[in-house]
Formats: structure tokens, C-alpha cells, sequence
């Protein structure tokens, strides 16, 4: 087995271009003619092919290498002695005869108006190419060399740039179209004197930039040849399709991928296929929709759940065992609605939270007091049962707090069913007390303790878990001084309560021993404004740390 050097053939006057992406690596077997890098200048990328059969063993070349015809790119353990002459010599040179440049044509007046056709220049053994993106359209003022049309082979794809500058007056060619050397691309208004200046510019492109002769490195692609294309601004950015290899388009063609809403981690923005595939795992696992799919969300968008982010990075991809052992645990049912409800709410509502303390010395006291009374009943009255009382009455006070968004329309509720978080083995579940207004504190500690039971026996059913008007989470049993619970959408407010502590409270005289409970309510500043919120959350406290307020 012979050892076969591979390297850049004849590409022209295409001079130190970078390699933007490594087609195949070590222990790959590739054949003659398979594209090994991708090449790009400014304005055309393309794919260099093997000159050789084999086994490749070492890779010469990184992505962000500058090559040159000649530049080693593999090192190949090839079939046999035949394949090693053939490797011993250079890249076989191009086999047709290429064009200088993809110069802007010479421009041939239609009429002598300043009328003029711009054709497709020379663009050597591009025959019948597809046209895969317009950069212009009628009426638009075009500069010489500015690029008009994108076309793209196999191996290649290039922009095809003005003659002329002047006024588009029509534009021949469409998405899909397939064009040659002299297809018609534009008709063009140009100003008195433009062509006699467009022309000589358009026949002599090498002056303006050293162009390639022909990319392609061997004749079994000389379809692939890429003739370069005089150097020129950039159109702007806006509406066009980012970088991409001729593969990487037609793959995200093939799959329906809209290119222009990848981001590409290539250089320059260039969209890699990692890429092309991240994006579509993102599409899949709805953690982002296309533009197409935004635009057919049911009406109301975002509020819908059909808000999209365009242009979000994809979730990257990474191979967790590469750092130590992994384990994967599907996620369970209740975590995986839960967890896409809480993302909807978390994007869709602006959420603001305010964090207050209320002094329940007093309360926790009678609490206390009440369970010792009530030891024989077995009913446990818990700190959630008042809060979920307070709870009532602050919505009563500021009844915008008990609503729902309905597009603009404000959905007033007068009733009060109030929820409350549960952790359960299997995740968060959220019960809800049914008119809370009409039950005192032991009958609601009684249906929280049962409601609770049944969520940890994954035994609630959709009516236990419908219809809340507002939601209390408490984490005081666990610990924790603040947190910024979301919105259990499509209610409008949540309140968040951590676990009380003694603190020192001057009460104009001296410090005093109090206990006091951490509230940390999130509110949708669609609906509420912070002063109401600010309003609420004193309310709610002072509620809390005297009682009989409640009966006021
Ligand atoms: N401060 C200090 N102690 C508190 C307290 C607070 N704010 N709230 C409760 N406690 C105490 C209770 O008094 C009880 O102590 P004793 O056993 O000595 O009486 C202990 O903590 C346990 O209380 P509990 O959790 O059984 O009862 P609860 O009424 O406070 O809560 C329930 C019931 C179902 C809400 C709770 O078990 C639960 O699931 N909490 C988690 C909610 C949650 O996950 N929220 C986060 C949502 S966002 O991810």
C-alpha cells in the first residue's frame, strides 16, 4: 500500500483561501473526485475533490488554514502502484479551458435609451446552474460588480455581479430559474455615459481583482470549476441567505430548513452542518419555532404559546460523556408539561417581583394554639391555610389582581379559588382551594392536607388542578429567604412564601425578637402596575400580622 500526498490542485488565481470546513478525517475511505475541504473567497465557495483513492491517514489541513494550489491536504494509503503515479504528479491540471474571472459581461444596448442587457458573463463550465437567491429587484440602483444573482452547481456556488450600473428596469431571472453564459439576467437604466464607463470596468476584471481561472482540481469535476468573480462590496446583509457550502444548502433544502434563520458557528456566520442540525433538533424538541411557523400560530401569537425567536442560538449540543460517566433518565410526564407550561408563562408574561416580610409572631402563635386545641381532631391547620385566607382578601381590595388576560379584554373573576404548589415525588402540581371565601381555616387546612395526599399519590384529577385564580408557593417548610416564582398562567399574579425567622424589629424603643415571613410576589406588569403590586404585598403582610383585619 503505497502513502499518496493529496494536495490543492490548479484553482486559479484563487490565492491563499481559507479552508472553512473539513469534509472528511482519519479513517475514512474516500474515492477520487469526493470533496475533501471547502474553500471560500469573498464572493464563491467550493468543494476540492481527491485526486486520490484510499485510506485517509493524516489530515494536513485545519478549518481557518489559508491554502494554495499545491497546499498538502492528506496523506492517503492508497489501492496500488497506478493510483501512485498518478499521486506522485501534480493535481491533474483543469481539464476545459476557463475563464479568466466570472467577469460583469460587456453590456450590449438594447436601445439607445441607456437601455442595457445584462447577461451572465463567462462563468466557464457552469452549465445550466441553478439560480438560488436574487439580490435585487425592479427599481433598484445597482453599483458595477454588484452582485445580482447567486448561482450554484454541485460544487459550487458563486454571485453572479452587474455590468452595469444604473436602474433595474426588469429583472429576468427568478428564484429556481436555470442560467447560463448569456442568460438575460436584468435590463438596466443606465445614466448618460454609464456604459461607455460600465464596459471597459466589466472587460477587464482582473485589473480589479486577481480572479481565478478555474476551481476545479480535476477534469472528472470540471462541472465543479469556479471562476472568480471580480472583488466588490458586499450587498448588504439584510434578506440575504448567510454562508453556506453548495452541501450544506442543498441539506438544509432537502430538509426544508429556512437557511436564513441558522445561525451559522462557521467563520464569518457561515452555516456549518452541526448547525443545520441543531437547528432542526431545536424545531423538534419546540424549543424554538421557524418564521413559517410563528406566522401560523393560532392568532393572539406569543399569549398563544406561539411565540418564537428567530436567530436564538440552538441548544447546544455536547457530548456529556466526553467529561466522565453519564447517566440519560427520560424526564416524566408531569415534568415535561409542567416544565413546557412554566416556559410559555416565564417567556410570554413580564414578570416583575416584589419581596416583603410580614410579622407573623402573632399568628404563628395562635396557630400554635389552635393545633393544640384541635390535637384530638387530627387536623393540622397550617400557616398556607391563612395565607390562602389573606390570599382572598387582598384580591377582594385589589380585584385587577384576580383577572385574566383575554387578549385586551381584561376577564374580571368573582370568584376566589386559590392554588397551591406541590412538590410531589413526580413534580410540581398545583391544587386549588374551590371559593376559598366561603371556607373557614380548619375546613381549608382539611381539603389542603387531602388535595396534598392526593398529589403525592399522583391521584389529582384535572378539576382538582382547574380554575385557580391565583396561586400561593410555599417553600417555608423547606427554607430559603427569597425566589421569583413564575405566573401560573392564565392567572396574573403568584405569590412566593419562604421560611419565617426571628429577626430583630425596633419598635421605637428597642429591638424585639419577631418572626418573619419572607413573601415574594411576581405579578404580569401587562395587568398590574408596581405601585398596585407594592399595595397588595403590604396588604397581604399586614393581613398576615394582624388577623382581624380580615373580618374588616
Ligand atoms: N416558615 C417556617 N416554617 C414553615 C413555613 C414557613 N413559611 N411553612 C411551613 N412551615 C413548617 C410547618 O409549620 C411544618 O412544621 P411542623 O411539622 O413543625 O408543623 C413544616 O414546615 C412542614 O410544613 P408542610 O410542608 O407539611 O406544610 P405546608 O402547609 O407548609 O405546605 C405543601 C404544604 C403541600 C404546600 C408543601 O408540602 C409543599 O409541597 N411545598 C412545596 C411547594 C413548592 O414546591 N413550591 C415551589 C414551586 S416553584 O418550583
Amino acid at each position: 500500500m503505497a502513502m499518496l500526498e493529496v494536495k490543492v490542485p490548479d484553482i486559479g488565481d484563487f490565492k491563499d483561501v481559507a479552508v472553512i470546513e473539513l469534509l472528511v478525517k482519519v479513517g475514512d475511505t474516500i474515492q477520487i473526485d469526493q470533496s475533501l475541504v471547502t474553500v471560500e473567497s469573498d464572493k464563491a465557495s467550493m468543494e476540492i475533490p481527491s485526486t486520490q483513492a484510499g485510506v485517509v491517514k493524516e489530515v494536513k489541513v485545519a478549518v481557518g488554514d489559508k491554502v494554495n494550489e499545491g497546499s498538502l491536504l492528506l496523506i492517503v494509503e492508497g489501492a496500488g502502484a497506478g493510483t501512485a503515479a498518478a499521486a506522485a504528479s501534480a493535481p491533474a491540471p483543469v481539464a476545459a479551458p476557463a475563464p479568466a474571472a466570472a467577469p460583469a459581461a460587456p453590456a450590449a444596448p438594447v436601445s439607445g435609451g441607456g437601455l442595457v442587457d445584462v447577461v451572465v458573463p463567462d462563468i466557464g463550465d457552469f452549465d445550466e446552474v441553478s439560480v438560488i437567491e436574487v439580490f435585487v429587484k425592479a427599481g433598484d440602483t445597482i453599483r458595477v460588480e454588484q452582485s445580482l444573482i447567486t448561482v450554484e452547481s454541485d460544487k459550487a456556488s458563486m454571485e453572479i455581479p452587474s455590468s452595469h450600473a444604473g436602474v433595474i428596469k426588469e429583472l429576468k431571472v427568478k428564484l429556481g430559474d436555470k442560467v447560463a453564459k448569456g442568460t438575460l439576467l436584468a435590463v438596466v437604466q443606465t445614466a448618460a455615459g454609464a456604459v461607455a464607463v460600465a464596459a471597459p470596468a466589466a472587460s477587464a476584471p482582473a485589473v480589479a481583482a486577481p480572479a481565478p481561472a478555474q476551481a476545479a482540481a480535476a477534469p472528472a469535476v470540471a462541472s465543479a470549476s469556479l471562476p472568480a468573480l471580480p472583488a466588490h462590496e458586499p450587498t448588504a446583509a439584510k434578506g440575504r441567505l448567510p454562508h453556506a457550502s453548495p452541501t450544506i444548502r442543498k441539506l438544509a433544502r432537502e430538509l426544508g430548513v429556512p437557511l436564513d434563520e441558522v445561525k451559522g458557528s462557521g467563520p464569518k456566520g457561515r452555516v456549518l452542518e452541526s448547525d443545520v442540525q441543531g437547528f432542526v433538533k431545536a424545531v423538534m424538541a419546540g424549543q424554538m419555532q421557524t418564521t413559517a411557523q410563528k406566522a401560523a400560530a393560532p392568532a393572539g401569537g406569543a399569549a398563544s404559546g406561539g411565540g418564537a425567536f428567530p436567530g436564538l442560538l440552538a441548544w447546544p449540543q455536547v457530548d456529556f460523556a466526553k467529561f466522565g460517566p453519564v447517566e440519560r433518565k427520560e424526564m416524566g410526564r408531569i415534568k415535561k408539561i409542567s416544565g413546557a407550561n412554566l416556559h410559555r408563562n416565564w417567556v410570554v408574561i413580564p414578570h416583575v417581583t416584589n419581596h416583603d416580610d410580614a410579622d407573623i409572631t402573632d399568628l404563628e402563635a395562635f396557630r400554635v394554639l389552635l393545633n393544640k386545641e384541635n390535637e384530638k381532631s387530627g387536623v393540622k391547620v397550617t400557616m398556607l391555610a391563612f395565607m390562602i385566607k389573606a390570599a382572598v382578601a387582598a384580591l377582594k381590595k385589589f380585584p385587577e389582581f384576580n383577572a385574566s388576560l383575554d387578549g385586551d379584554t381584561l376577564v374580571m373573576k368573582q370568584y376566589f379559588h386559590i392554588g397551591f404548589a406541590a412538590d410531589t415525588p413526580n413534580g410540581l402540581v398545583v391544587p386549588v382551594i374551590k371559593d376559598a371565601d366561603k371556607k373557614g381555616i380548619v375546613q381549608i387546612s382539611l381539603e389542603m392536607a387531602e388535595l396534598a395526599k392526593k398529589a403525592r399519590d399522583g391521584k389529582l384529577g384535572p378539576a382538582d388542578m382547574s380554575g385557580g385564580c391565583f396561586t400561593i408557593s410555599s417553600l417555608g417548610g423547606i427554607g430559603g429567604r427569597y425566589f421569583t416564582p413564575i405566573i401560573n398562567a392564565p392567572e396574573v399574579a403568584i405569590m412566593g412564601v419562604c421560611k419565617s425567622q426571628i429577626e430583630p424589629k425596633w419598635d421605637g424603643k428597642a429591638f424585639q425578637p419577631r418572626l418573619m415571613l419572607p413573601l415574594s410576589l411576581s405579578w404580569d406588569h401587562r395587568v398590574i402596575d408596581g405601585a398596585a403590586a407594592a399595595r397588595f404585598n403590604v396588604y397581604f403582610a399586614s393581613l398576615l400580622a394582624d388577623f382581624r383585619r380580615i373580618a374588616l
